[in-house]
């Protein structure tokens, strides 16, 4: 029997035996009192049929050479050496580099890929691109856009919402009242970027119940919290909860509940929101009844919440998926607002809280930074906003807004991607198919036939982390781990850093590129960076060898986080905050002179184009919620048994409440069409009362199939999703929110075309 090696995912360490090639049992780490079943799609994924198993290039690039292409997404492919592929590709980067210059070629590639220090994708590509002489970039992240462009002008930075948000051990030794606008989902606390060590959100949970802290959940879905937590649900129509807040902040008012002391002492500009609150800025009070009509809550539970609030040390949290909707900044700013006029900012297990779903929320935090794969410079000074990839590509030179300036979209001739499936993380794919047609030439490193490799050009076979050496650590986790390869390749796939190396040797950028180190040398050099920095803080870590045989080795911790912005309340003048004011900003003189419409200088309600309030619903009365799944990571390894489990006849679940599938004369099981003008795609039904009447739910993930007409034959959601930034500010994805109509479908089910390899070329 082999012993079994451990290894680390975005969604847990594991232990893993195998005969070298394929795995034969995995088993969770030892020391994680809660894994994640998300683990076991690993296994059954491996040698899956839709692994790419060697290079291949899209016939129609091949026959008509580089150009745009309707075929993309639909053409065979047609399988080369590796050595052909890779001369090929040299041939094309050269051309595109000299013709049109590095401004030309998009390398954003945004993508979570696999743990790993090293083999981090978006390092690989970055580091070789920059090598080439740079690339456009995309800036900002589908996870929070929104945040990280308000928050500096808020709070000075979107770093205390990363690192400062009350720990569950804070919140069960000292929250009393704890509102979590869009929850704390055990599925999302399941992964972290880089890896988690420990699961511990649902155990924090249940202590916090015992020890007597309420929960009130505000979600339209009742499972956006674990069970452990007792909460009670308040469920307004999605996209409403800056309403319900702004309601909250009038009966704060109203009652004379508002901590002035604090409003002065540590905030600038909250007479503004208090004036538009009262009516007196528009003539609208935002008076519980006002908000009842917006969100269907009760205006008596909005008193008694707002009572109950000022009453108790209570903790507001608002979740990253609040800010992925049109107008996203709104509840994060009204949201900060609101916990500024209770005044408990900065007290323990009471303030603010935002994207509380990360695993690093659970523990004590490292106090050190790990060693990365230098990215070198980018010569290239052109960037977008990373979901504004369609726009750019079909609009190049194309004008559009960001953080108050006025910018170009460049003139796109090559997208590079590594690490990451836009053909499931964009907003309406359809249109996105568009763009990518638009371009010369495409490039995709991926392990799988996911919908992206279907519409790239050169197709590369990357290794999954299983299949190569490196150094794990989650964001803000402090045990480092060595990841150890379990098996070897699948086929002739390749780890990135060899695609790139044996690239820029071809390009005569090889030194550069690789500094003469294989992988072993690199991972010796980043961990003796490591070591260098802890025995500056006399601490003698082991050797390398010591480290790789022992497999893990853990890295010094701070205390958890009792609340945000603490060292702030403590001396606000030693520790000002980042904004012009150095204190919390409830109104901004900046973003107020950039005269944008949709994001004023304080928060405001503005009235999404797409939610249960407008005249789209006369068509499509129902609203899609299009959240992160359960049983995968993102679109990753979609073709894993657990993955592959929640599948109603072969298609992803659509969650629907029982009155909204009476009306529709559905039944459990029935596999349906879910369709708005932008596009289609099945989906499996599941009818549960966790989803508020006028909701349906149906994640994100499941690999985009779509068939001749364009309608997703498998369920993705962005088939439907519009392509509309948040704001004229920001710019960042708004994926969480559409209006759809769900009818049962009639027609002979179609056969996934995603699940097998597309056509080869023989
Ligand atoms: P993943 O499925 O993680 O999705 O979007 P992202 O593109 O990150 O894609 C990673 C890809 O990398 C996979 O295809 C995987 O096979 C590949 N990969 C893994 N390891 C490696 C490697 O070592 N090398 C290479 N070359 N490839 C590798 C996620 C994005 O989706 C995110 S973060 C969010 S928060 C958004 N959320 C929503 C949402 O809430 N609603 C909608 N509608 N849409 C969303 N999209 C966004």
């Amino acid at each position: 029997m082999s012993k079994s090696i451990l290894h680390m995912s975005h969604w847990g360490a594991f232990d893993a035996i195998s005969d070298g090639e394929r795995i034969l049992n995995t088993r969770p780490y030892d020391k994680d009192p809660e894994p994640s079943p998300i683990l076991y799609n690993i296994p059954s994924s491996h040698h899956h049929r839709t692994r790419i198993d060697r290079p291949y290039v899209r016939s129609g690039w091949l026959e008509n050479g580089p150009g745009s292409s309707s075929r993309r997404g639909k053409d065979k492919f047609v399988p080369l050496e590796w050595n052909d592929a890779l001369d090929l590709l040299a041939e094309e980067l050269k051309r595109i580099y000299s013709s049109f210059g590095a401004e030309s070629v998009f390398g954003g590639s945004y993508g979570w890929a696999s743990a790993g220090r090293f083999h981090h994708a978006q390092s690989q590509i970055h580091r070789f691109l920059n090598c080439m002489g740079g690339y456009v970039d995309g800036v900002d992240n589908y996870s929070f856009g929104a945040s990280n462009v308000l928050l500096p002008h808020i709070i000075g930075s979107v770093n205390p919402t990363l690192t400062e948000n009350p720990s569950l051990e804070a919140i069960a030794n000292h929250s009393e009242l704890v509102i979590l606008f869009g929850g704390i989902a055990t599925k999302n606390a399941a992964n972290n970027a880089g890896g988690i060590s420990r699961h511990n959100t649902r155990g924090w949970l249940k202590k916090a119940h015992n020890n007597g802290t309420r929960f009130i959940l505000v979600s339209p879905l009742q499972d956006d919290i674990a069970e452990e937590a007792n909460a009670e649900w308040i469920a307004p129509r999605p996209g409403s909860d800056t309403a319900l807040m702004l309601a909250l902040g009038y009966v704060l008012i109203s009652e004379k509940l508002v901590s002035k002391e604090f409003l002065n002492k540590y905030c600038i500009g909250y007479e503004k929101l208090e004036k538009y609150i009262l009516g007196n800025e528009d003539g609208i009070p935002k008076t519980p009844n006002w908000a009842e009509t917006i969100s269907e809550i009760p205006a008596p539970t909005i008193w008694k919440l707002a009572r109950d609030m000022a009453a108790h040390r209570t903790l507001i949290t608002v979740s990253w998926s609040l800010q992925r909707t049109q107008y996203g900044e709104q509840p994060l700013w009204m949201g900060i607002a609101l916990a500024s006029m209770l005044g408990q900012i900065g007290l323990p297990g009471g303030g603010f809280g935002h994207g509380f779903t990360g695993s690093f929320i659970g523990h004590n935090p490292r106090t050190m930074k790990v060693p990365a794969l230098p990215q070198g410079k980018n010569n290239v000074n052109k960037y977008i906003p990373v979901a504004r990839i369609a726009d750019m590509l079909l609009n190049p030179g194309g004008s559009y807004h960001y953080k108050g300036k006025v910018l170009t979209y460049p003139d796109i001739k090559m997208v590079y991607w590594c690490g990451g499936n836009p053909f499931h993380h964009h907003q309406d794919l359809g249109r996105l198919r568009k763009a990518f047609n638009s371009l010369e030439t495409v490039v995709v490193h991926d392990s799988f036939w996911t919908a992206t490799t279907r519409h790239a050009d050169f197709v590369l076979p990357a290794t999954m982390s299983i299949e190569r050496d490196d150094l794990g650590i989650g964001m803000g986790e402090s045990e480092l781990f060595a990841m150890k390869s379990i098996t070897k390749p699948h086929g002739e796939s390749k780890d990135d850093y060899e695609i790139f190396s044996e690239l820029a040797h071809r390009l005569r950028i090889g030194k550069q590129f690789t500094e003469g180190r294989s992988v072993t040398d690199w991972l010796k050099c980043m961990y003796e960076k490591l070591r260098l920095d802890l025995s500056e803080m006399k601490i003698q870590a082991p050797s390398f060898q010591e480290f790789w045989d022992i497999g893990t080795y853990q890295l010094p911790t701070e205390d958890a986080p009792q609340s945000m912005l603490k060292k702030f309340r403590d001396d606000p003048t030693l520790h000002r905050l980042g904004t012009p004011s150095g204190k919390i900003e409830i109104f901004s003189s900046t973003i107020e002179s950039f005269g944008y419409k949709d994001c004023a200088g304080h928060p405001k309600w503005l009235e999404p184009k797409e939610w249960l309030g407008s005249d789209i619903t006369k068509h499509y009365p129902l609203h899609m919620i299009a959240n992160q799944p359960k049983t995968r990571l993102h679109s990753q390894l979609d073709v894993g048994d657990y993955s592959q489990k929640s599948k109603i006849s072969n298609r992803e679940p659509l969650r629907m409440h029982p009155d909204d599938a009476r009306k529709r004369n559905l039944s459990d099981k029935d596999v349906v069409e879910v369709f708005n003008d932008r596009g289609s795609c099945l989906a499996g039904l599941l009818i549960s009362k966790s989803v508020r009447p006028g909701v349906v739910q149906l994640s994100t993930g499941a690999w985009y199939d779509p068939d001749e007409n364009g309608m997703c034959k498998h369920g993705n959601p962005n088939s439907l999703t519009a392509d509309r930034p948040t704001s004229n500010l920001s710019q960042a994805p708004t994926g969480q929110h559409a209006l759809v109509e769900v009818r049962k479908y009639t027609k002979t089910l179609p056969k996934l075309t995603v699940m097998d390899p597309p056509s080869i070329v023989k």
